[in-house]
């Protein structure tokens, strides 16, 4: 049963001209709505049939020769009645077509507005409504595949799973509130001890995969910084293979930022180049060091690129105090060792203890290799699963870290044989989160929020 009553209707394709363009349109009215404007007239349409016609206006002129699909509730996207009509690709088509299925009762979708209904009725959880967006918006072939695995219910599954173990394990507390003297339950410490911990274990999987997964789905920044002429723009030449930003032994090449886009294994990277940071007249030019801490502050990576045959100067300082209290990763970039070497590894190290530091030289791409796997590895630490079953959004990983957070507390609870009523909150908190995970509990708010973010017509 839906839980709205009004018939939706959409432009489903992007605008554009293409050889075909979608209008679709769910809800209780959709298939009588179709019956009025489509020629020949049908009195009743088979499910998931395809008629050929016309869509008519009013006056019952034609306005374009369509192919018209039909899925009866509750075997459609949203479960509801469903009709689809393939148009001709232009936008004057689609928006007639649309014009007229409102005259006659539809009401303009929301973007994600199907989706949702389909979540609303049940068809999919929150989970696999948050995939279709990511699937859509997928920028390569790996973070495809994760999206797909979600679409899928594979992630879900393991959800529940995890839901059902702790349901079973509240069902043996609730038998020892009722008979407080006698455990009919059976079960010893230990036994629940073992549940709680293969549900950790698997919330700890997950989690992990949670920074690769998100990465891979929505991509990463990756800033180049360095003071002017070390050969920041040679790199993202070098890493892009490709001409793009202009070299020049002139210090102060490159004005402003450039962004580019690469993929790594099958993570998507936006490269930015930056202008160095630069000294005049004895000051440190402050615009560029406002620059540089902005393409810091906006990366998730930064790669900080020296030139070895030069000594560490005030320029590179300010760069490294930049760095040193920055929050994204670090990888260092040593570049010219072609020519007399002045900066040794060891003293990079000092300043950048945990950071991978790569010598290299851009003239012949030396140490290129080795810098695109320190890149990688910095970014993908944790390697999702086989599957790629990962968690791919922050609102993901913030709910199963609610619920990870509260394991170790029941594990203390269930050790202690504490009043099993106060373990059967707990646990009932770890179903919550895991509830709202997969959108068990939902809020209106929450719901506009993921919704808004769909295109029109999904
Ligand atoms: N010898 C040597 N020269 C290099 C190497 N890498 C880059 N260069 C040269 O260094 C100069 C500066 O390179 P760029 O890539 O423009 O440096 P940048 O850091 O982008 O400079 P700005 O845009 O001015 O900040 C150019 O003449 C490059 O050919 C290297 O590994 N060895
Ligand atoms: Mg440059």
């Amino acid at each position: 049963m839906s839980l709205e009553q009004d018939t939706i209707a959409a432009i489903a394709t992007p605008l554009g001209n293409g050889a075909i363009g979608i209008v679709r349109m769910s809800g209780s009215q959709s298939l009588s709505i179709a019956q009025r404007i489509f020629r020949p007239h049908k009195k009743h349409f088979l499910s998931h049939h395809i008629y050929y016609g016309h869509i008519v206006d009013k006056r019952e002129e034609i306005i374009d020769e369509v192919l018209l699909s039909i899925m009866k509730a509750p075997h459609s996207y949203t479960t509801e009645d469903m009709v689809e009509i393939n148009c001709h690709g232009g936008i004057i088509v689609l928006k007639k077509v649309l014009s007229i299925l409102l005259e006659n009762g539809a009401r303009m979708a929301q973007p994600g507005e199907f989706t949702k209904m389909a979540f609303l009725n049940g068809r999919i959880d929150l989970l696999q409504a948050e995939a279709v967006a990511e699937v859509i918006s997928a920028k390569t072939e790996r973070a495809l595949m994760i999206c797909q695995n979600q679409l899928s219910g594979k992630l879900s599954q393991i959800v529940r799973g995890l839901r059902e173990k702790l349901l079973l394990l509240l069902s043996y507390n609730e038998v020892m509130i009722d008979y407080p003297e006698e455990d009919y339950s059976n079960i010893s410490i230990e036994s629940k001890l073992k549940i709680v911990d293969d549900i950790y274990g698997v919330l700890d999987k997950l989690l992990q995969s949670a920074s690769s997964g998100i990465n891979i789905v929505s991509g990463v920044t990756l800033s180049i910084v360095g003071k002017p002429n070390v050969g920041k723009s040679s790199l993202l030449n070098a890493l892009l293979n490709d001409e793009r930003a202009i070299v020049t032994d002139i210090p102060g090449t490159t004005r402003d930022v450039i962004s580019e886009y690469i993929t790594l294994n099958g993570v998507p990277f936006r490269i930015l180049d930056t202008a160095g940071i630069r000294k005049t007249e004895g000051l440190i030019e402050s615009l560029g060091v406002e620059r540089s801490k902005d393409s810091i502050e906006k990366a998730d990576i930064v790669v900080f690129v020296l030139d070895v045959s030069r000594e560490l100067d005030e320029e590179d300082k300010v760069i490294i105090d930049l760095l040193k209290n920055a929050s994204c990763r670090k990888v260092i970039f040593a570049n010219k060792v072609d020519l007399d070497k002045k900066i040794n590894k060891e003293k990079l190290a000092d300043f950048f203890p945990q950071c991978p530091i790569v010598e290299g030289c851009l003239l012949d791409n030396r140490g290129l290799d080795k810098l695109k796997k320190e890149i990688y590895g910095q970014i993908i630490y944790y390697n999702v699963n086989d599957s790629e079953i990962a968690v791919t959004n922050e609102r993901q990983k913030k709910t199963l870290e609610k619920a990870m957070w509260e394991i170790p507390i029941l594990r203390q609870h269930i050790e202690d044989n504490i009043d099993p009523a106060l373990i059967s909150i707990e646990i009932q908190f770890i179903v919550s989160a895991l509830d709202e995970l997969i959108g068990n509990v939902t809020t209106e708010d929450m719901l506009d929020k993921m919704f808004s973010i769909f295109c029109l017509g999904k």
